[in-house]
């Protein structure tokens, strides 16, 4: 249960902010009970308003793959704030950054910066449309590319959480430009083809699903929507917010070999600030203004202060590459979790991959949406507090990815599997 300084700054902020929260999630509707606020984080850990200290597998929803205030992260977004906070003009680091972006991915040969993935997909998507000139999106349901109207629709993660996939206020016919269709069913995306002839602007896709919990393509699917997409003259792009730097040095694209038209990054690029990216082939990305007549603009993309944090960020992730260490420790904690659970007879689906997982309670697989909704959410909110009352913070939600970071050591992953164990064990039948 939150502490009395967190309860206490949650009955002032209901009174001011929506909910009491500036993004849904945060309220812990998903898993009950009180949220709790946070003031600081170092390395592996939070600490919330109370002085209680979490371990933290949620890290802002993935972009803390360095861990809390990595020093040399801190430092760097110190120093570019020393030089002042926004210019509302071009700098030298914004190139630097869109350079070590396109190296790492080479796919996207032009690159613009914004402050959200939201604002990224948005615009990817716009783009697509203009570049076709049609006027259908395909998007799989439980994928979420933020929250832009004819994206919010099937929309996983907080939408799906809440019970809001369809959010009110998206005009139908908005909607209606949108195609849903299951996540690693290609028969039915080569369907929507055949339907939608000569209609379909772009495939949206989360190579690795994250949004309805983690969801891992299967072979072939995303080979196959590079092969449809290309025949029938419409994109794709890959939405890598939250792949993007974490599952290798690069996107997903990298380890699955397919070479999206454009890609939409946010999260770790931004190195724990905001800041998103969207790019691709140079030949669509020159419809964008100022050279061509998509518009998008925004008066702090490319922010001085994220662009350090973000360029730091990547600079460590190449120079350390912690990779394999990240995902054979997730990998065990996976497999821990799995033998905790089933000695203590709690059925649970754990999808899992590089530094990225989830634990579904449900005994079925999970290889779509359909699958993912049959996990049982008040179970998953029982273990979340179960976890808190242990000493380990997890994503307040079930339909979302849990994380680790470099910053999470053995003693820390011993520390887990103890109090894991304990969570499953005080669930047990
Ligand atoms: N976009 C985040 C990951 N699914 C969730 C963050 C939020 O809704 O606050």
């Amino acid at each position: 249960m939150a502490g009395l300084a967190s309860r206490r700054a949650f009955k002032r902020a209901r009174r001011v902010l929506v909910g009491g929260v500036n993004s849904p999630v945060r309220a812990f509707r998903a898993v009950g009970g009180s949220p709790v606020f946070m003031r600081r984080g170092r390395g592996p850990r939070l600490e919330d308003a109370d002085g209680r200290r979490y371990l933290d597998f949620c890290l802002s929803w993935g972009p803390l793959i360095l861990g809390h205030a990595r020093p040399e992260v801190v430092a760097a977004a110190q120093a570019a704030l020393r030089q002042g906070s926004s210019f509302g003009a071009s700098t030298e680091a914004e190139v630097e950054l869109a350079e070590v972006i396109r190296q790492a991915v080479p796919s996207m040969e032009l690159v613009r910066l914004t402050s959200s993935g939201t604002e990224a997909a948005m615009s990817a998507v716009r783009l697509a449309r203009a570049f076709t000139g049609r006027d259908l999106t395909i998007k799989f349901a439980g994928c979420y590319h933020g929250h832009a109207d004819s994206l919010l629709v099937a929309a996983g993660s907080g939408a799906l959480t809440l019970g809001i996939p369809d959010s009110a206020g998206v005009p139908k016919a908005w909607a209606r430009t949108t195609i849903i269709l299951p996540y690693n069913d290609l028969p039915a995306v080569a369907a929507a083809f055949k339907r939608w002839k000569g209609r379909v602007a772009a495939i949206l896709v989360e190579p690795v699903a994250a949004n309805m919990g983690v969801v891992l393509p299967r072979d072939g699917f995303l080979q196959g929507l590079r092969e449809l997409a290309s025949r029938h003259g419409a994109l794709l792009v890959f939405d890598e917010v939250i792949t993007g730097f974490r599952v290798c040095y690069g996107g997903y694209q990298k380890i699955c070999k397919v070479s999206p038209d454009l890609t939409v990054l946010g999260k770790i690029v931004g190195g724990g600030l905001p800041l998103a990216a969207y790019g691709g082939r140079r030949d669509v990305m020159r419809l964008v203004a100022p050279l061509g007549p998509v518009y998008q603009a925004g008066t702090l993309s490319g922010n001085p202060v994220a662009v350090a944090a973000g360029l730091e960020t990547l600079r460590l992730l190449k120079s350390e590459r912690p990779y394999p260490v990240l995902e054979r420790r997730t990998r065990d904690l996976a497999a821990a979790m799995r033998a905790a659970a089933s000695r203590a007879n709690v059925p649970v689906t754990i999808n899992a991959i590089a530094s990225m997982f989830t634990v579904f309670f449900t005994d079925h697989p999970v290889p779509d949406y359909a699958g993912a909704k049959q996990a049982d959410a008040k179970v998953y909110g029982r273990f979340f507090h179960a976890l808190l009352e242990r000493g380990v913070y997890f994503p307040p939600a079930q339909w979302e990815a849990a994380f680790l970071s470099s910053a999470h050591g053995t003693a820390d992953m011993a520390l887990m599997n103890k109090a894991m164990t304990q969570a499953f064990e005080s669930m047990g039948c």
